[in-house]
């Protein structure tokens, strides 16, 4: 075998050596055409604690904690959590939530590390979705797209890296009561959420945290708040997925509107999973999309 015959046979992945692993937050129990798992968050409370996989029934959950007035918090998963979703696989991409609200990406990192000490010819690289729930499950399907495409490990990574920067979040939330018990946005802020009737629009910011856009008197108006945000970032019929929190209603309303002013767009919509729905709280949607 010449030199340039070896290389080429390094750089090429066989797609049943590549392993794509989330955290929990992406809301994803399986994915078609890749080797998939998930890392769990938990979600604690002085009665129960949740973990955040396929067995979730996230119903109950979100029930019990609408009865639940004490202390309730969350925890992303350890390095040995993320380790052991590694599994035995050569080339593995992460994806976790934003850093700068979690610790799982640093979890991630620390098992990139053990495991790549472990096994010099194992790959292991970790985005930083800054972002959350739909806007990971974009850059979940573009390595799914990219990896099928043949491209190398580094090629996938760059070509992600990119991606990741046309990407975004919305959200519209009824309440900010988890998010600001846990410290992940401004108390003082987070009060007109807990009035009624009161909606609040904002977005992942670049730098991963929660941006606060508008805060509106109903729903007809947040709606049209956040159909003026994702124009305003720059949506232009693109993919887009809307995650909702027992709120197929709205989400279908959201989708009818961007449907009526983007030709080409297809939006689709599905049931947030544990991590999201305790910080979303009921009624809440989560709107990735690509710019
Ligand atoms: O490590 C942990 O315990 C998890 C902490 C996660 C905190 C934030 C979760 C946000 C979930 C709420 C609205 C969208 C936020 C946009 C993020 C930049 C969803």
């Amino acid at each position: 075998m010449g030199l340039t015959e070896y290389i080429n046979k390094e750089l090429i992945m066989e797609l049943s050596e590549i392993k794509i692993i989330a955290d929990s937050s992406a809301d994803l129990l399986n994915l078609k055409d890749l080797p998939y798992s998930l890392a769990s968050l938990k979600i604690i409370t002085s009665e129960k604690e949740y973990i955040d996989n396929k067995n979730l029934d996230v119903e109950e959950m979100v029930g019990d904690l609408q009865k639940y007035s004490g202390k309730s918090s969350t925890a992303c998963p350890a390095p040995g959590d993320w380790m052991n979703a590694f599994g035995e696989a050569k080339y593995i991409f992460c994806v976790t939530i934003t850093s700068a609200l979690s610790g799982s990406y640093n979890s991630a990192i620390i098992a990139k590390s053990d495991y790549e000490g472990m096994y010099p010819d194992r790959k292991v690289v970790v985005f930083d979705s800054l972002s959350t729930g739909p806007e990971m499950q974009l850059i979940i399907e573009k390595i799914v797209e990219l990896a099928k495409q043949n491209l190398s490990f580094e090629e996938i990574t760059d070509e992600i890296n990119k991606y990741n920067n046309k990407t975004a979040l919305l959200f519209m939330l009824k309440s900010m009561r988890n998010l600001a018990n846990n410290g992940r946005v401004n108390p003082i802020v987070a009060k007109a959420a807990g009035l009624l009737g009161i909606r609040i629009v904002g977005k992942a910011s670049d730098k991963g945290t929660l941006e606060l856009t508008d805060k509106c008197k109903g729903e007809k108006k947040a709606v049209a708040a956040l159909i003026n945000k994702l124009k305003e970032i720059g949506y232009k019929g693109g993919k887009i997925k809307i995650g909702h929190c027992f709120n197929e209603e709205l989400a279908i309303t959201i989708k009818k509107t961007i449907e009526t002013q983007f030709e080409n767009s297809k939006p689709e919509i599905y049931p947030l999973r544990g991590l999201c729905s305790f910080y979303a709280e009921k009624g809440g949607i989560l709107m990735g999309f690509e710019t």
